[in-house]
């Protein structure tokens, strides 16, 4: 089945039940009725703009119901979405439409004036909607009132019903990461990886239709879109949504709307420990609070216990992946692991080098097999192959080792990553814009531990003779082309970078001499 036929069939089952609730303004509720109601809407509206099976629907836009609408639509009409952080530049918006060959790309209207200079770049963009969310009447007056060349009438409609059956090897969502080489790649993910997924964790985490969950995170990702939203709708479960973090409206929310699910990473973990007063919070009554995204700080395991009283459940997931372990709900829920693998899903530790799987307890990069593991990046054949082993098995990148009970530990990643308030960052792409900068003539970019971000992007650049330029313009000049939460929190300058032999910068070295 797939997440979306889960999502009808609980539509029959509780029409009536509130499906989500936006708890700031501004405020909003929908039963599972009204919903599937609003996804058939705006699907005939995506129709009536030319969306075909497989066209890709990009969206940046803040989170709200527009969002989750275009996205459910887009996915039912066996269309794919794209989301984009909202935080993406122009620069990084082109590129991503233009690589993915998006027909429609819904935005903010906020974003008009800056995107108007981009658009001509993009032949294939047939469409561009300027939404404002603030205003969700102008939503629903686009998706009633539109020129329909059709709609969709019930027969198309439940056509449209069934096209995850037979589409499970298509993409539903592509999702951009980015790597070592290159500029970030297109992740496809198919209907079969989302509804194996989904039905993993609905086993390992006991979703029920009596669950509520708080979601803080943004749709924009895996975390918020499929662990959370999709993983509550699967269930028949009440999400209340919240637009902007906020730490301690996280933990009275949590208290007063006897939410038993919430979903966050270590930095969130980290600051509902920093609320004044936080141990005041009685959260007993929440039954199911994990981690992912990020390696869960020791202290902030045991200050969760400490202060909550509750252990905290730590999963281990990624894009081109979905969720791949987590520790149990009922069973120990072992600090430093990410727990056991999810069902349906197999990880076995390999040598990276001749890929010669590992005794338990060695180190070696963690790889995966199963239903939930990606179709390939987006038209780039070589860079999906190369991502295989000969013997199919994804190739993670991460580091780590099996204890002999199955549990998985990380302990590093082969890949040059940093990972900032749950968000990948590639040094390269970093460097690559530092690098544009007339006064630089080299630059590496590193991850110092940091209490907050978990890591913090720290940049070491080596100017040219006559370069003067201070730190704040060299970020400055970062954010123009790259999204905030790249760009560098600080600039070191200096003389010369340690390199190896053959010319690479040894940035484990700089590491410990910078960080
Ligand atoms: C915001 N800022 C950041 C980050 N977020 N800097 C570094 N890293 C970040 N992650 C900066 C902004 O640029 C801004 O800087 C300042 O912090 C305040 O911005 P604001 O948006 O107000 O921040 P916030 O609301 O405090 O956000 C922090 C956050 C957010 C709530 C921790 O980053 C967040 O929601 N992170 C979760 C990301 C996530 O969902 N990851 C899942 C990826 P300035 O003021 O200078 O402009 S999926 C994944 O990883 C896999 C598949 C998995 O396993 O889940």
């Amino acid at each position: 089945m797939s997440f979306l036929d889960t999502f009808t069939r609980n539509v029959r089952k509780y029409p009536d039940k509130v499906a989500l609730e936006f708890i700031d303004p501004p405020l909003q509720r929908v039963t599972y009725g009204e919903l599937d109601q609003l996804v058939q809407q705006t699907a005939g509206y995506l129709q009536s703009l030319g969306v075909q099976r497989g066209d890709r629907v990009a969206i940046q836009l803040s989170k709200s119901l527009e969002f989750i609408l275009l996205h459910l639509a887009t996915v039912r009409l066996g269309a794919i979405t794209l989301p984009l952080n909202l935080a993406y530049p122009p620069d990084e918006i082109e590129y991503f439409l233009s690589d993915s060959g998006a027909r429609m790309f819904f935005t903010m209207a906020s974003n008009s004036v800056r995107f108007h200079p981009v658009r001509a770049n993009l032949p294939e963009l047939k469409h561009c909607v300027f939404l404002n969310p603030a205003k969700p009447e102008e939503f629903q007056s686009l998706i009633t009132n539109y020129q329909a060349t059709g709609g969709l009438d019930a027969a198309a409609s439940r056509e449209h019903r069934l096209l995850d059956h037979r589409d499970r090897n298509e993409a539903a969502i592509i999702i951009y990461t980015s790597g070592t080489t290159g500029r970030p790649k297109g992740a496809e993910i198919t209907n079969g990886n989302l509804s194996s997924n989904l039905e993993s964790l609905h086993q390992a985490w006991g979703w029920t239709p009596d669950d509520i969950l708080l979601h803080i995170l943004p749709i924009f990702h895996v975390h918020g879109l499929f662990v959370a939203l999709h993983g509550a709708l699967h269930a028949g479960a009440t999400t209340l949504l919240m637009r902007e973090f906020d730490a301690s409206r996280v933990l009275q929310t949590l208290v007063e709307k006897h939410c038993t699910v919430f979903m966050a990473v270590p930095t969130i973990h980290q600051r509902l420990l920093d609320v004044p007063d936080a141990s005041q919070f009685d959260l007993s009554h929440v039954r199911l609070i994990t981690s992912g995204s990020d390696r869960l700080p020791d202290e902030v395991f045991t200050g969760f216990q400490k202060t909550f009283g509750y252990t905290l459940v730590e999963r281990y997931g990624m894009t081109e992946t979905g969720m791949n372990c987590s520790n149990p709900l009922h069973g120990e829920r072992r600090i430093g692991s990410v727990g056991l693998p999810l069902p349906g899903v197999e990880v076995r530790v390999a040598n990276p080098e001749d890929e010669r799987p590992l005794a338990q307890g060695e180190i070696g990069e963690v790889q995966l097999r199963g239903p939930n593991i990606f179709k390939g990046y987006w038209k780039q054949p070589e860079k999906t192959s190369a991502s295989f082993t000969a013997d199919g098995w994804f190739r993670t990148g991460d580091l780590g080792y099996l204890e002999a009970d199955g549990y998985l530990t990380l302990c590093g990643r082969s890949k040059d990553l940093i990972i900032s308030g749950g968000l990948n960052i590639y040094p390269p792409e970093v460097e690559r814009v530092l690098a544009e900068h007339p006064s630089v003539v080299a630059c590496a970019v590193i991850g110092c531990p940091d209490r907050e971000w978990g890591e913090r992007v720290t940049a070491v650049v080596v100017l040219n003779q006559t370069g003067s330029v201070s730190s704040e313009e060299l970020i400055r000049f970062c954010r123009e082309h790259l999204a905030p939460y790249k760009s560098p929190k600080s600039i070191i300058f200096a003389d010369s970078l340690p390199r190896n032999a053959m010319g690479k910068v040894q940035k484990a070295e700089l590491r410990k001499t910078v960080c």
